[in-house]
């Protein structure tokens, strides 16, 4: 991968299930991972548990309520936020300007990411927090189950119904309409301008490659792919070009990122 004089000797820390399993589930971190990927920056990428970021890491940056992704610097500085780190390296990298390719790139990834943590994932919440929960051992399923989602509330979500359980997914599948209409969008105007003899636009920008937009969207499917192979075909495959950016984005992350869903 080509390093840059700016983003050279770079360390992601990045939120990980405990051995054996491994599991790559934070829809912030995957935002970063694919970050990197469309820039094609090298790095040391460190997968950190729950009590790893709470402990190690927080030590490491100085801070308490430390997250991830954190993406420390050469120079020992540390990035804590997708957002930031996002516009960071679209700052730094000599191709940066691939993540926000136009004036409309930031307003619509920030408002990608609001859609994402109060519309999207308030639907999702009750269907991934019991199998995280289970991916997780020791110190972590603890700190998960009694600090980040309270025990009775666990119970409650292992609880429910099969009812229950489909109306939140159609609540999921409705919450990804938007998402649809703004595929559907992309290539209206592509169709208008361009005739339907050129490539049909893949990405939510429509341009040649994917963008931070797509990817603020893309880790919440990837979150998502906690709670298995059929709740995740149900809410991300139930409309038809939902589906077909879901494929195209798993194809272009390629296997490296995609073996730890
Ligand atoms: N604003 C942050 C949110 C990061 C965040 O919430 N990270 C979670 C994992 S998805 C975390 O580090 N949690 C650690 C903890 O809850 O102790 C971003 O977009 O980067």
């Amino acid at each position: 991968s080509s390093l840059s004089a700016g983003t050279g000797g770079l360390v992601l820390y990045d939120l990980t299930s405990s051995a054996p399993h491994n599991k790559e589930f934070s829809p912030h971190c995957v935002k970063t991972l694919m970050d990197l990927k469309l820039l094609d920056v090298g790095y040391d990428r460190q997968r950190l548990t729950f009590t790893q970021v709470r402990t190690d890491l927080a030590k490491r940056v100085g801070d308490n309520a430390a997250t991830v992704p954190t993406l420390e610097l050469s120079d020992g500085t540390h990035l804590q936020d997708s957002w930031l780190i996002a516009n960071w390296l679209a700052n730094h990298h000599p191709k940066g300007n691939a993540l926000f390719p136009f004036p409309s790139s930031r307003p619509f990834a920030a408002s990608l990411n609001a859609w994402g943590r109060s519309n999207f994932a308030a639907q999702l919440r009750s269907l991934t927090r019991p199998p995280i929960h289970d991916s997780l051992t020791g110190e972590s399923k603890i700190y998960f189950e009694q600090v980040k989602v309270g025990k009775q509330k666990l119970e409650k979500m292992r609880a429910m119904t099969q009812a229950e359980r489909d109306q939140q997914i159609q609540n999921c599948i409705v919450a990804l309409e938007p998402i649809q209409d703004a595929l559907a969008a992309v290539r209206e105007s592509h169709n208008a301008s361009a005739g339907s003899l050129s490539t049909v636009p893949l990405w939510l920008e429509g341009d040649q490659e994917p963008t931070h937009a797509d990817f603020c969207v893309y880790g919440w499917y990837v979150h998502s792919r906690s709670t298995g192979p059929t709740i995740t075909r149900e809410i991300w495959h139930a409309l038809p070009l939902v589906s077909q950016w879901v494929n195209a984005l798993n194809a272009w992350a390629g296997n490296e990122i995609t073996k730890d869903f």
